[in-house]
Parts: C-alpha cells; structure tokens; sequence
C-alpha cells in the first residue's frame, strides 16, 4: 500500500547517493524531480504503469519509467541496490546531520575515512577535521550538536509513518477469525506526536494461528520476534511492529497495560496498591484472586476512577479530575465542519483554487479559508497585491457555484522580522481572515521572537497565528518562544491559535492545549494542506486536540458556516 511512498523514498535515496557519488547533478535532480511528480498524483505505481498514465507524468522519460516498472514487478530498482552498496551504511545516517550536504559527506569520507557518525564524532572531537578546507573550530561544533539531536529523535517515528499502517494491520487483524478482541496500544493510541513503535493486544484462544497470520503479513519486511505471546515484525519502512496475544479474560488489563503511558501506570498500580490490591498486565488482584474485568472501564472504577481516554493517560492532570468527574467528550473528527489554512497553485499548492474547494466540499466539509501565502514569502510563490486581488476575484466567481459551501479569503502572511505583517493595511482588511505566521529569521532570542509574536497578534487584521512555535518534529526544534505569553496574547485579543495538522509539525503542541482552553482561547485544526491529499492531514490535528483535552467547544472549525461567517466579521471588527 504504501507503493508510492517507498517509490518516492528510493528516488530521493538515489539522488542523495548519486550526489555522494559526484555523478552529473541533473541526473540526480531528475530523481528528486520524478519524487515530487510522484506526489502529486492519486493512486499507486502499479495502476499508472497500467492505464498508461506514467507517461503523461513530467519528467518521466523511458528510462525513469523503466525504473517505476521494475520498482513494481520485483519490489527493488537494481540501480539503487547497486549505488547502495558502493558506499558505507553509515554515510547516509551522517547525512541526515543537520547541515550536512552530499558534498562535505564526501569528502569528509575520501579525505579523512569518515563511515559512520561514531567516526564523525570521534573526528570532530580530536579536531581532525580542522586540516580539511572549508571545515573549522566552528563547524567541528555545529557536527557535534547535529550529532545530539539526531540521536534525541533516533528510532522515532511522525504519526503519518506509523497510522496507514497501524490501520490496515488493525482491519486485516480484524478479519481474523481467531481474534476476539484487538486494539493498538502504547503511544499510537495515546496518539503521541512521535512513536517508537506500533503495539497490538490481542485477545485469542489460538495464540498460535494469530501469530502466523501476523509474522506473514505482506507488509512484515522481516520478522524479529516469533512467539505465541509476543511477536515483532519490521515493516519496510524501519518501524516495528508488537503484536501480544492474551486470553479473552486478560485483555483488558493486558490493553491497559501496553496502552501506557509508564507514568501512567505507575500511578495506577499505586492507586492498587492503597487500596490493598495489585495491578499488572495480567489482572487486577486481591491476593491471590483475581478482581474480574470485563473492559478498561470496569478496572478504573476498582480504582475508584472514572474512565479515562488513552488520550489523556500521560500522569498529566488526568486522576485529579477522573476522582470525581467523567472527562466530557473530546473533539471528533466528525465535529469539523470547514478547513482553514490550505494553499493553491496561486502559491505552493499542487491543486487549483476549484481543486481545492472541490476536494473539501468532497470530503464532507461546508466552507475552505484558502491561505497562500503572503509576498515576502517568495519561495513558497508568495502573492503580490495584484495575485490577491485576482485572487478574490476568482474566489467571488467560484462562491457563485455553491450555495452549500464557501470559499473564505484568507492569507498565511509573513510575521516580518519586525512583528508586522506582509500587505498593507487595506489589502489586510479586504481578506475575511488573516494566519500570520513566521517563515524566516529564526535565529532571535526569546523575548526577541515572543515579542514578535505578540506584535502581530496584536494587530487588528491577525484572525490566527499558524504553527506558533516553528518546530519541525524529528528535525527542527521550536525557535525559542515563550509559549505562554503568547497564548495569553491571543486570549486577550480574540485570535485563534493554529494546530498545525500536518504531521511534520503538529504545533501548538498538546502540552499546553490545557492551559489554553483554561484562557478561553479557541484553536482551530488546520491541516495547511499543499494538495488535496493534504486535506486527510486533519485526523491527525484531531488527534492534538484530543490529546490536549478538547472538546468540540473548543475548536473553531467546529462551528456551522453560518455560525464561523458572523464570528469572522465580528473578529475582524474588534
Ligand atoms: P513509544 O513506543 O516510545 O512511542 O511509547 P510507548 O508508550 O508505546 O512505549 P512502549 O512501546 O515501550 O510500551 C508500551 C506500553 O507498555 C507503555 O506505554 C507502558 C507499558 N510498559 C512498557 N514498559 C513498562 C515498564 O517498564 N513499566 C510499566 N509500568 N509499564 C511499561
Ligand atoms: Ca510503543
Ligand atoms: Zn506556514
């Protein structure tokens, strides 16, 4: 299933490796180039290579859709295997050092021997690379910090690796006549912004045939593990794969176990534990007998709990309310009715205006605040005065189509430098709604950039601030921020504070959802989707927001049209 991702995976690896190689760089832009193709389109290798739309694509000559083919018939591209082997495995984990290119790799290899990023920092550390041109004091520095964060977030996973394949594990699992019960467990049902692995509970009286069934699966790349109460499988993108097998007795004391968090249960095994009973993954005892469960629900109660959802089981705040209060229910996917922040073709987007809208009428939801983005964000094919006003034009033009859906005018502007934003104040007050948010400079201090921040939020025309805190999960950290200022900032004005649903970011993070919605703050869930496909992302903001401990209440784009109509005009007047 996931085809067209590992296509693209290998194209972008041949590029990297060609680059190591010091091959003629268009040869390796062709396949960075046919990645991105690959992105753009629906679908899957096979059904292209079959209706023939493989040729239409750009930049697929003969020899690229050679490539795809053999991709698809034998799940390996020779070429790859062979570029591959000629380098060291290590080199391409050095790549992934932030500031590391194909070229200084290279040569750090031919020069001074350089295979792993053991080597690199042992290099680094006896100032070997000093004799190198190009390299001194301080890039020695910068490697070895590299070298830090990329072992923070090794052997982490972002959601959109890990949940396609969680889900149709999940269904093929479902299927299975020998399973009785199942579910994910540990951090993906948390819905943890990261994950190390995918864990499965099972409930089974053949253990056995579950395990078989499970260690064949076509998407298991190798088994690691092979038992009848526990099983691990490697998928061929590098995650794992738990899957445990308990009887039908066990299982809910065996789900909330592997469900977690460690915090969490540690807090519940000395709730049992006060209460003169112990808790573990088998059972719920007193003394030897076992307190009989039926589901998650029952062993809170002999906790004196109410029931808590995965979610919130982080030992955060979730057993001073559970003593006395059911949680009230958390946002669905099903509660958002509109998206805001999605770009188009007018800016860095894959899909026309009417793609756009269409995709999102499509999917269920009554109303799209397109955001391309603003000016100074040249790059990203930022919108001059003129772009805008054709813009709206075209969006009034389209708005006469439906008389169930709406397209709002919006804009993802800059925050500049100064904390101002990217048009002047007349062309900010024609747009129904305003995202300001940071691009670029973000190497300011804290009290810097936080006041940058506040600046914008300040300004009349500013409806949202997109992904406050710039991170780029398992790749970028946060510009340093003070989050809280700025969340009191944006209570105090009336603006709403993005969830950046993409699952690069997932930012405003879940941590300090809590301390938002305890300042009246709205956020919406905005899946700043660059394609049609990008709209989905919005599961994944759900799950934020979930996380977070939000209700529909709480969320924007969980408001009627008619109802986020008003509410825009009256934002925009105060
Ligand atoms: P991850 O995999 O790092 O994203 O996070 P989890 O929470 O999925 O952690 P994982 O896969 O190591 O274990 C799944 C659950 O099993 C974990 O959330 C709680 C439970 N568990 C694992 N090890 C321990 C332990 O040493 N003590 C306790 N109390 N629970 C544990
Ligand atoms: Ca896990
Ligand atoms: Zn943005």
């Amino acid at each position: 299933m996931s085809d067209k991702q590992t296509a693209m995976r290998i194209f972008k690896e041949m590029a990297t490796l060609l680059e190591l190689q010091g091959a003629n760089p268009f040869k390796s832009k062709a396949y960075v180039k046919a990645a991105r193709e690959l992105q753009q389109h629906e679908g899957q290798p096979a059904e292209w290579i079959a209706s023939g739309a493989i040729k239409e694509m750009r930049g697929f000559g003969k020899s690229l859709q050679e490539k795809l083919n053999e991709l698809v018939e034998t799940g390996k591209i020779s070429e790859h295997e062979e570029l591959r082997s000629s380098f060291p495995e290590g080199l391409l984990k050095i790549l992934t050092i932030p500031g590391l290119g194909s070229k200084k790799v290279r040569v750090l290899y031919e020069e001074l021997g350089i295979e792993s990023v053991e080597d690199l920092e042992e290099a680094c550390q006896t100032d070997k690379l000093l004799s190198i041109d190009g390299f001194g004091k301080k890039s020695q520095e910068k490697i070895l910090q590299g070298i830090q964060q990329i072992r923070r977030y090794q052997g982490r996973h972002r959601l959109n690796q890990a949940l396609p394949f969680a889900q149709r594990l999940l269904s093929d699992l479902q299927e299975q006549p020998d399973v009785q019960q199942l579910d994910l467990g540990g951090s993906l049902r948390r819905w943890k912004e990261t994950v190390k692995d995918i864990d499965f509970v099972v409930a089974t009286d053949n253990p056995e045939a579950v395990m078989e069934f499970f260690v064949n699966h076509p998407l298991a790349e190798h088994i690691i593990a092979h038992g009848s109460t526990k099983s691990s499988i490697m998928l061929n993108n590098g995650i794992n794969v738990d899957l445990r097998t308990v009887t039908p007795k066990q299982y809910p004391y065996a789900l909330m176990h592997f469900t977690g968090s460690k915090e969490h249960n540690t807090e519940m095994r000395r709730r049992a534990k006060d209460r003169g009973m112990k808790l573990n993954e088998y059972g719920l005892f007193k003394g030897d007998d076992l307190v009989e469960c039926e589901s998650e629900s029952d062993i809170f109660q002999e906790l004196d709990l109410n029931y808590i959802p995965p979610e919130l089981r982080e030992d955060r705040t979730e057993f001073e309310w559970a003593v006395e209060a059911t949680h009230p229910p958390l946002v669905e996917l099903s509660d958002i009715k509109g998206v805001f922040h999605a770009h188009s073709t007018y800016s860095d987007g894959a899909a026309s205006l009417k793609e756009m809208a269409e995709a999102t009428r499509a999917l269920g939801y009554s109303y799209l605040g397109i955001t391309d983005h603003s000016r100074t964000a040249y790059y990203a094919g930022g919108l001059s005065i003129e772009e805008v006003l054709k813009q709206h034009k075209e969006i009034d033009e389209l708005n006469k189509e439906w008389d169930d859906f709406q397209l709002f005018k919006g804009i993802e502007s800059d925050i500049l430098g100064d904390g101002s934003l990217d048009y002047p104040d007349e062309i900010l007050e024609q747009f129904d709604f305003v995202i300001a948010s940071v691009h670029s400079q973000f190497k300011m201090s804290q009290d810097e950039m936080t006041a940058r921040i506040i600046k914008a939020i300040e300004h009349p025309a500013t409806t949202m601030v997109g992904h406050p805190t710039g991170r780029l999960l398992l790749n970028r950290d946060a510009y340093p921020i003070d989050i809280y200022k700025v969340v009191d900032a944006a209570a105090a004005n009336n603006v709403i504070i993005e969830i950046n649903a993409n699952p690069y970011r997932l930012d405003i993070d879940w941590r300090i959802l809590e301390y938002a919605r305890d300042k009246g703050m709205l956020v919406s869930i905005n899946p700043d989707a660059h394609s049609t496909k990008g709209l989905e992302d919005i599961q994944y903001g759900v799950g934020v927001a979930r996380k977070g401990g939000l209700g529909p209440d709480h969320v924007f784009n969980a408001l009627d049209l008619d109802t986020v109509r008003e509410k825009l005009k009256t934002l925009r007047s105060s």
